[in-house]
């Protein structure tokens, strides 16, 4: 049997105003759960534009820029971080192409969503862009290091 060398990682997830406008919040956050992954930070949140234009500065020279950071700053965003094994890519197959169009079914803009300036969701594309996407969004103190527990939660 060969280990598979994928290790525990840490993504950035952001549910977009248009995830949020449209009610898919908790159907969003329920694909990352069922998965199996664990959720270590979670906030509404309304972004500033200067920090929009930090976490898409790589993005910053595209004709489509300036009307993507309305897009993300048009409303409140959902920030999510998310722990698990091999957490960055897999994230990036739960929610599927960049362009709705092209994304398979059974991903989360396959299933929910038609164009790419309003594809619902974000998901961090390299471990380190985790890691600084994290520390961007979420302030130390909002982050939970948490363990399962063996309490019966339900009799
Ligand atoms: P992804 O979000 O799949 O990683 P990126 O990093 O290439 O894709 O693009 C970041 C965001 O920029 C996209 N989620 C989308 O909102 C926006 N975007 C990318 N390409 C375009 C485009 N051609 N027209 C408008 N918006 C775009």
């Amino acid at each position: 049997l060969v280990a598979a060398m994928v290790e525990v990682e840490e993504t950035y997830i952001m549910i977009k105003p248009d995830g949020v406008q449209r009610g898919l919040v908790g159907e969003i956050i329920s694909r990352f759960e069922k998965k199996g992954f664990k959720l270590t930070g979670l906030k509404l949140f309304q972004c500033p534009k200067e920090l929009a234009q930090e976490h898409y500065k790589d993005l910053q020279s595209k004709p489509f820029f300036p009307k993507l950071i309305d897009y993300i700053t048009s409303g409140p965003v959902v920030c999510m971080a998310w722990e698990g094994v091999g957490v960055v890519a897999s994230a990036r197959k739960l929610i599927g192409a960049t362009n709705p169009l092209n994304a398979e079914p059974g991903t989360i803009r396959g299933d929910l969503a038609v164009q790419t300036g309003r594809n619902v969701v974000h998901g961090s594309d390299s471990p380190e862009n985790g890691k600084r996407e994290i520390a961007l969004w979420f302030k130390e103190e909002e982050l939970c290091e948490w363990a399962p527990v063996q309490e019966p939660w339900l009799k």
